[in-house]
């Protein structure tokens, strides 16, 4: 299957403080900021590198709430890395391709995610302690 490593989510308490650390560690500029009811995150993407069929990026998230998915994560485990998304050219499909080999979906259908991509999760569990993100990024 076709895949690239779209982004890599960082949970965060405190998203300026950490675009403020990222940007200056490695020069990263923000491309994107939002927030994401559904998610239950604000969020922040810094651009890593442009490529032909979609870029890379770090995503910073801090929770809207205590019982989000992002912040259930900080009050277990604190700061650090929370996903890792990869980039396919049609989530629909590769969730069911994925769905197929036993892995267990955590959205029935492909939801709204950063920067107008489509996109879908897998339980860790099921990939070796890893969250996994589909994401089909949005036609330039
Ligand atoms: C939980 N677990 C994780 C984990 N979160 N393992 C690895 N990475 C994570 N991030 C483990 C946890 O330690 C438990 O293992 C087990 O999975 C079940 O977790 P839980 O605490 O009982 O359950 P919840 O209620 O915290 O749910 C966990 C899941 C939930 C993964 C099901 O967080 C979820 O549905 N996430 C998908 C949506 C999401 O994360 N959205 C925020 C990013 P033990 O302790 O039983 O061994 S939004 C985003 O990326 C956007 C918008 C975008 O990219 O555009
Ligand atoms: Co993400």
């Amino acid at each position: 299957m076709f895949m690239r490593i779209d982004h890599i989510g960082i949970a965060c308490n405190d998203l300026e403080e950490k675009i403020a650390l990222f940007s200056e560690l490695f020069e990263l500029e923000v491309v994107a900021r939002e927030v994401n009811e559904e998610q239950g995150v604000k969020e922040a993407m810094l651009r890593i590198a442009d490529a032909d069929g979609g870029g890379s990026y770090i995503q910073l998230l801090e929770p809207l709430s205590p019982d989000s998915p992002v912040g259930k994560f900080l009050a277990k485990r604190g700061e650090g890395v929370h996903h890792v998304a990869f980039g396919v050219p049609d989530v629909a499909e590769a969730m069911s391709k994925i769905g197929d080999k036993g892995v267990r979906l955590l959205d029935e259908r492909p939801r709204h995610g950063s920067m107008d991509s489509r996109i879908a999760f897998l339980h860790p569990k099921d990939v070796g302690g890893m969250l996994t993100e589909l994401v089909q990024a949005a036609k330039s």
